[in-house]
């Protein structure tokens, strides 16, 4: 499964994982060995690999022929791509997707073999040791389809309400590999049709665009979460022969007097942070647990979900799409040193991330912002580049959400006129002691006076206290659940009631493990500011969250 809907009615997709694979790993004390291995994983869920960081093979057999397209939504963190020994894709970054065409491939049974590789080394600059856990592993799933001579790449949709109506400007991306024949394009949305005449495609990619009105539309919004299909066909003398359906929903993101409006009316986030991680799973979490997930997020009065560190697998993404759940999503960086941004693979590597996640996850009506670079260097002038460079890239692929990045760099960063959303990570109570309500008059009058931040939309990305599942204490002494609830409480409370402030994204839904590699010596080697833990079991704070969530 790779999305939650039907992506084609014509194109033949068959998936490949979600069932066993021969994992081989290169390296260590099993090297050579085979074993059969459920698919997507992460090599850190199977006996014996918990700590194992090399590469890992992992090959399946399929039957095709002709020309034929495989898809990879996500190998962390470096993929290497072989079809019948031929390497045919390189691919860096654990979350983000990328696909291969072979063409005239003769019609048999074929061997695919991924190699997954998880070091750190300097050709990564964005996996590095981390709180969080860099994983191994054909983590996402994958698919191969049939396509011919040419076939839909992408269709993005950008919905806008003018004069009474919703438009929408669609551009869609055809791939052209052989095909010398004229053909016609057609795309449907909501029984309105845009038909583009016959016309002989140029070799490679040509991207085509159009416009459609509509009279009855019912749009997008977390309360009515409606989504409408977007249909592109391609026609060949008369006969449809390549297809591809995308959803999306009707509304526009705007700011306003230091507010983010969603079809007009004003955004007030009551968030969680979640990374994809899970003691049975890893980062391979399958559908049940996404989906429950987001089950509890939305019991405990959440509104909206942050994709820390990275962008994140499709699947969750629809979920959030059909639930009314607001999403920011964030490219790959998190706490990145100057000395880390200066890596020379950082910029393309961090750019590649940006591009990939636009290009993949345009249409999600939920995801309202984009994020980047979380806690990097923002207080020097060499990361202003950064930062600058990435924000005029975003921009350029999409005109229709703000932008922002979470900084902790108080009143030394330099970067606060770049984005369209400010936005702290805070953590009084926690990591120092001064009250949470003079913490934000400070940082706000500051942002408001001094920064270049002045008049933008203010969000908290960032709360939270460490607190061990099962830990309790008379005294509620640090670590403790009475701690953890009693920090949350006053956090939350100052938060929610700051004049100006859009909201806040509490760290973090659940507790997570963190890289080995000798991180900050947490607890457990995880990171325990969880509202549930690991297994998802709540902890005392959870019902407190959850009252704050739904009264304030
Ligand atoms: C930061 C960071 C998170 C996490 C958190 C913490 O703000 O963005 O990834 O490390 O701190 O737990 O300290």
């Amino acid at each position: 499964m790779i999305r939650t809907f039907a992506t084609h009615r014509i194109r033949k997709q068959e998936e490949l994982t979600g069932k066993l694979w021969t994992f081989s790993p290169l390296q260590g004390e099993h090297a050579g060995k085979q074993f059969q291995v459920p698919t997507p994983s992460c090599w850190e869920n199977y006996p014996d690999f918990g700590l194992y960081r090399g590469e890992g093979s992992y090959t399946t057999q399929f039957m095709a022929g002709g020309n034929i397209r495989i898809v990879c939504k996500g190998v962390s963190h470096t993929a290497t791509v072989l079809l019948d020994g031929q390497r045919i894709a390189e691919h860096y970054n654990a979350y983000t997707a990328f696909s291969a065409v072979v063409q005239d491939v003769p019609s048999g049974l074929h061997r695919l073999e991924i190699i997954a590789d998880n070091r750190f080394s300097e050709k990564s600059a964005l996996h590095v040791p981390n709180d969080y856990m860099s994983y191994g592993g054909v983590s996402r799933p994958v698919v191969w389809e049939q396509v011919g001579g040419s076939f839909v790449e992408y269709v993005h949709v950008t919905p806008y309400f003018k004069e009474g109506l919703w438009h929408a400007r669609v551009e869609t991306a055809v791939q052209n590999l052989s095909e010398t024949e004229p053909v016609t394009l057609r795309i449907t949305i909501a029984d309105e049709i845009l038909t583009f005449p016959a016309q002989t495609l140029p070799s490679g990619i040509s991207v085509h665009t159009g416009e459609l009105v509509f009279q009855d539309i019912t749009p997008w919004s977390p309360e009515t979460p409606v989504l409408y299909n977007v249909e592109v066909l391609l026609e060949k003398d008369g006969q449809t022969f390549d297809d591809l359906v995308d959803r999306f929903g009707f509304r526009e993101i705007s700011i306003e007097d230091k507010q983010i409006l969603l079809n007009g009316n004003p955004l007030h986030i009551r968030g969680l942070c979640r990374h994809e991680d899970h003691p049975q799973f890893g980062c391979a979490l399958p559908f049940a647990a996404m989906a429950s997930d987001l089950a509890l997020i939305k019991h405990m009065g959440a509104n909206s979900v942050r994709t820390v560190h990275y962008p994140n697998d499709e699947i969750f993404l629809d979920l959030c799409d059909e639930q009314g759940i607001l999403v920011w999503e964030e490219n790959h960086a998190r706490g990145l040193s100057l000395e880390q941004m200066q890596n020379p693979n950082f910029e393309r590597q961090a750019e590649q991330v940006i591009r990939e996640m636009v290009q993949c996850h345009y249409n999600h009506p939920s995801i309202y912002i984009w994020g980047i670079l979380n806690e990097c260097a923002s207080d020097t002038e060499y990361g202003r580049e950064c930062y600058r460079q990435q924000f005029d890239l975003l921009r350029s692929l999409d005109r229709t959400r703000p932008c922002s990045f979470a900084s902790c760099k108080s009143k030394s960063d330099i970067c606060f006129d770049l984005p369209d959303v400010v936005s702290h990570n805070i953590y009084p109570l926690w990591y120092h002691d001064t009250p949470p309500r003079e913490c934000l008059d400070d940082l706000y009058s500051w942002i408001q006076n001094e920064s270049g931040g002045k008049g933008k939309p203010f969000l908290i990305t960032e709360i939270g206290a460490g607190g061990i599942y099962g830990c309790r204490s008379t005294y509620a002494t640090k670590w403790s659940e009475e701690y953890q609830a009693h920090a949350l409480q006053e956090q939350i409370k100052a938060i929610l009631s700051y004049p100006d402030c859009t909201g806040v994204y509490l760290w973090q839904f659940c507790d997570i493990r963190i890289s080995e590699e000798g991180w900050y010596g947490r607890p457990r080697t995880m990171n325990n500011k969880g509202i549930v833990d690991e297994y998802r079991r709540p902890k005392l704070c959870y019902e407190i969250v959850k009252k704050l969530f739904e009264t304030l």
